[in-house]
């Protein structure tokens, strides 16, 4: 397990996708108040609504006039994750044209100062815990890169003890509780988007004052859709695709956890996030 993981400021990173060097280097990377940045703890839908952002970017950027860039970092040909890459990303971000989007799974005190400084909107995405430790599951027993589980007892452990990669799901939350009031930056449920995508993409296109009909931001929720994603994901994602795209549902978790599971991850959820802003958004 350890050799799959490496830890960087008391928190673990994939070793195959992140590296000690890339956190230096990340400490440059210069945030512009135009960049659109999505924050989210892992398996919380990040390329699902990151998707939507790059598909806003990119139609708004086509209305210009500009059809070459968006710009997103799909199209620029680098990975769209802030902290996955080699030394030399934040060099070659940096001759990017405007609006860059930028995907992060990291806690605001390990991001660079200049997102906060510069005051770059950020779409801060959550889904409940009981989903996001169910995804993360199945996605660590499908991933050679990352640590796998024998039992779900004991993946259950780890999560809740905050051994995961990129930290603790709580940790993660009540961290980015101390922005939630920012005036840069937005809240958006994982199930809040599940029960109406149209009035989230709304609500995102506006945020980032991108100027959309009505009919293109339907056209942006049609190919959104998990069943849209899923059909298109050997071009997106290669057959990474296929692990990625797992359900796309709502309380799956159910089909998982045990009711002492159930009762402790409640217990948690009560002790540390139940009074804050962000807490009060999460149901399940
Ligand atoms: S990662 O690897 O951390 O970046 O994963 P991330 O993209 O954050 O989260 C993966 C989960 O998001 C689900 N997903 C979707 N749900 C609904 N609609 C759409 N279009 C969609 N696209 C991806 C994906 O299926 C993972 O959740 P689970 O519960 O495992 O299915």
């Amino acid at each position: 397990r350890e050799e799959k993981l490496f830890t960087y400021k008391g928190i673990a990173y994939p070793t195959t996708v992140c590296s000690p060097e890339i956190f230096k280097a990340l400490e440059s990377f210069k945030a512009r108040s135009d960049d659109v940045i999505l924050a989210g703890y892992p398996k919380s839908g990040t390329n699902w609504v990151g998707h939507i952002l790059t598909d806003l970017v990119t139609t708004t950027a086509k209305n210009d006039g500009d059809e070459t860039n968006g710009s997103n970092d799909e199209q620029q040909g680098e990975f769209p994750y802030l902290e996955i890459g080699d030394v030399d990303k934040y060099q070659r971000m940096e001759k990017m044209p405007s609006r860059r989007v930028i995907f992060t799974h990291l806690i605001p005190p390990n991001l660079p100062v200049s997102v906060f400084k510069n005051k770059a909107k950020v779409l801060l995405l959550i889904r409940n815990p009981k989903d996001v430790a169910t995804s993360f599951y199945h996605f660590s027993n499908s991933l050679s890169p990352l640590p796998s589980y024998e039992t779900f007892d004991e993946f259950f452990t780890a999560f809740m003890t905050g051994q995961m990669p990129w930290g603790s799901y709580f940790d993660y939350i009540f961290e980015w509780n101390k922005h939630a009031a920012d005036e840069n930056v937005m809240t958006i449920t994982y199930e809040e988007l599940k029960e109406n995508r149209a009035s989230g993409v709304k609500r995102i296109a506006e945020f980032f004052d991108l100027p959309l009909t009505e009919e293109e931001i339907q056209g942006v929720v049609k190919r959104s859709s998990f069943q849209a994603m899923k059909d298109n994901s050997q071009e997106s994602h290669g057959a990474f695709g296929q692990t990625l795209f797992r359900k796309g549902d709502v309380s799956d978790w159910k089909n998982l956890f045990n009711e002492d599971q159930n009762q402790e991850m409640d217990k948690t959820f009560e002790e540390r996030l139940a009074g804050s802003q962000l807490g009060a958004k999460l149901k399940y």
